[in-house]
């Protein structure tokens, strides 16, 4: 049988979310088996994505018998839409996708946009609660492009590479810079100090 101490679960419904790092995890030298756990969490309708973390990651911490995380992202439109959609991303990539945010914004050249995502880790061996974060900046493109990736990445063009949308990129690529790359080689690294 396996090790238990050695087992990591990612708590998501989101499969693009858990192949992204599934991907990291591959390339790394981890001690720990990735496994996806598809468990109903509680997403609270809070104004900043820790908080939103923090409760998902409690909502399931007591079905749980090993080290494991969750991961809350969002999209976020700074210029012009102030953020929106935020922490209702998921709730809004699936009402007006990525057409509708389009739909309201003008001036693409001048908009401003960025990707953030926090991991909650509950790591057994020290009875520990740790928080991951990354963010990737960019704007937004005034087309859909590409046919990779998930959710808003057809419409983000990052700064780092500003000729191409996150979806125009290889798994690889998107992985170097996004928000969920940056938190999760924070959490490997986490891993790789205490194991
Ligand atoms: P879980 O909660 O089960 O992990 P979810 O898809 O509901 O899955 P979130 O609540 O964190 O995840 O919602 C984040 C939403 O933000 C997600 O559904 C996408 O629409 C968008 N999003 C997050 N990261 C993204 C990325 O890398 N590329 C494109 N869209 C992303």
């Amino acid at each position: 049988m396996q090790n238990e101490n050695l087992r990591l679960y990612f708590v998501t419904g989101n499969k693009s979310k858990f192949n992204e790092v599934s991907k990291i995890f591959q390339t790394q030298k981890v001690k720990f088996t990735l496994q996806q756990l598809n468990l109903e969490t509680i997403e609270i309708q809070a104004d900043n994505i820790n908080d939103v973390a923090l409760f998902k990651l409690n909502s399931v911490k007591d079905k749980i018998n090993s080290s494991f995380f969750i991961e809350d992202s969002g999209f976020f439109v700074d210029k012009p839409l102030k953020g929106f959609p935020g922490v209702y991303s998921s709730y809004v990539f699936k009402s007006i996708g990525d057409e509708g945010i389009l739909r309201l914004i003008d001036d693409f050249e001048g908009s401003r946009a960025h990707f953030s995502a926090v991991i909650a880790l509950y790591f057994k061996p020290l009875d520990k609660i740790l928080i991951f974060e990354g963010e990737v900046r960019g704007k937004v493109s005034d087309k859909i492009k590409g046919k990779g990736g998930f959710g808003f990445d057809p419409i983000f063009i990052p700064d780092l590479i500003p000729n191409k949308t996150f979806s125009e990129l290889s798994p690889q690529e998107k992985n170097e810079i996004s928000h969920r790359g940056q938190a999760i080689r924070k959490l490997i690294s986490f891993l790789k100090r205490n194991f």
